[in-house]
């Protein structure tokens, strides 16, 4: 054990940081609309020390976070992004599941994923694999806690990067195996997200919906 890194702020500066992050997180919004301008690759990078950083079951940090900004690889993820959601729009999705989501104006088509400059992938590592000492095999390791910790994560990551002044979108192609083809990783490892980043379209357009209000989601037993 070593001993716990922690400043305590002045009650001043607890309310002000509190204040002024939730200011800037509830402004974030879901973004279709992506300009192609570039992004400094930092900015990327500061993001994923962020959601590195979460907490993960036995601190088995079960994740891995590829980024992409080659046209080629984003243009292969969109052509199968494509076929996928096509598929999934025409034929797989129930009509009570299109009609829960019509109102965000989603189809098919997913521009997003060549116009943004980056597309992060965030993987689960299912199992962990290390090598037996004795035989020189790979043998699996369990994770604990694999798919909340990088829920935790990914959300860490999407503030990271609303707070450095960039839009997301968390998308979701199903099935998304393909993932893993077109990123080479390897078979411990599922996608879970697929994000594209950057700044947004200057004509870009969002839903109109709001969030619930604070009464309907906290609970307080005092
Ligand atoms: N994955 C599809 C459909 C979709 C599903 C939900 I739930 C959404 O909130 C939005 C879209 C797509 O990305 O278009």
């Amino acid at each position: 054990m070593i001993p716990l890194n922690y400043v305590r702020p002045s009650p001043a500066d607890q309310h002000a940081a509190s204040r002024s992050f939730m200011e800037t997180m509830i402004t974030r919004r879901t973004v279709r609309d992506f300009s192609s301008e570039p992004v400094p690759f930092e900015l990327i990078a500061n993001a994923i020390r962020v959601a590195a950083s979460a907490p993960s079951g036995a601190n088995q940090q079960p994740w891995t976070f590829v980024v992409i900004s080659d046209p080629a690889v984003k243009e292969r993820i969109r052509q199968a992004a494509e076929a996928e959601e096509r598929e999934s729009y025409e034929r797989r999705m129930s009509d009570e599941w299109l009609e829960a989501i019509a109102h965000l104006g989603t189809d098919w088509h997913k521009p997003h994923l060549t116009d943004a400059p980056y597309l992060i992938i965030v993987f689960k590592q299912a199992y962990g694999l290390k090598e037996d000492l004795e035989t020189g095999e790979q043998v699996k390791v369990k994770h604990y806690y694999a798919d909340e910790s990088v829920g935790i994560a990914t959300g860490m990551l999407l503030a990271a990067l609303h707070i450095s002044g960039l839009v997301t979108l968390t998308h979701t192609p199903s099935p998304m195996a393909f993932l893993r083809t077109i990123c080479d990783r390897p078979e411990n490892e599922r996608p879970v997200v697929l994000i594209p980043v950057g700044y947004p379209a200057r004509d870009a357009q969002v839903p109109d919906i709001s969030r619930k209000p604070l009464d309907e989601v906290l609970v307080h037993i005092g």
